[in-house]
């Protein structure tokens, strides 16, 4: 996909050095999923390119462009703004890089916190995001790259479940929709086993 070069020469623009990295590891990690699932690998790589196309915009300044383009702000958004990078990401996406595509522009969204009920691209990204190969910090990683290839589902649901261990650890303050989509997926697994 040619197009993919022109949007990673913008992107260099305005994400630094260590993101553009990580950048390039969510990529090809999700082009990964994609073929292990038979998911549309180009649609799956430029999602991985542009998901945190937001991470380096001032806090005030995702606040307003939320505001600007009607997206929800919670509470807890508003008092960790980092987390809005997610639903800015598909602001800038679609506003900046002209990304029409419904499914690419919601796995940006939806990247940081998870939602219930995720297609396949969510969940591909927000795996894919998880564990490309420049991560090295979290718990369970190993593991968590291996279940990736077997069980999307299981997959995220671990991952959201380390993640609520490790800002329970650090007293972060946590999401609703983080925990909301934990027990969607947990559920889930016991219904379906
Ligand atoms: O942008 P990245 O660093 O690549 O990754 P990301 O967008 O998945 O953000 C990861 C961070 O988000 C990680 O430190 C855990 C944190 N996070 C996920 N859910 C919540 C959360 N942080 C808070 N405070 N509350 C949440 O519910
Ligand atoms: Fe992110
Ligand atoms: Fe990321």
């Amino acid at each position: 996909m040619k197009d993919l070069e022109k949007y990673q020469k913008k992107l260099q623009h305005y994400i630094d050095k260590d993101r553009y990295q990580h950048t390039l590891g969510v990529m090809y990690t999700a082009a990964a999923l994609a073929m292990a699932y038979h998911y549309d690998m180009d649609k799956a790589m430029l999602a991985g390119l542009l998901h945190d196309c937001a991470k380096n915009v001032p806090h005030d300044k995702k606040i307003e462009l939320c505001k600007k383009h009607h997206v929800e702000i919670t509470d807890i958004e508003r008092e960790n703004p980092f987390l809005l990078h997610a639903k800015v990401g598909a602001i800038i996406a679609k506003k900046k890089y002209d990304v029409k595509d419904e499914e690419i522009l919601h796995a940006i969204s939806v990247h940081t916190t998870g939602a219930p009920a995720m297609g396949t691209l969510d969940m591909i990204l927000f795996i894919a995001d998880y564990i490309e190969p420049g991560r090295d910090k979290a718990k369970n990683l190993k593991k968590i790259r291996e279940m990736a290839f077997q069980n999307l589902e299981h997959t995220v649901e671990k991952i959201l479940s380390d993640t609520l261990n490790y800002l329970n650890e650090k007293s972060g303050r946590i999401d609703p929709t983080t925990e909301l989509t934990y027990e969607y997926y947990k559920n889930r697994r016991k219904l379906v086993v």
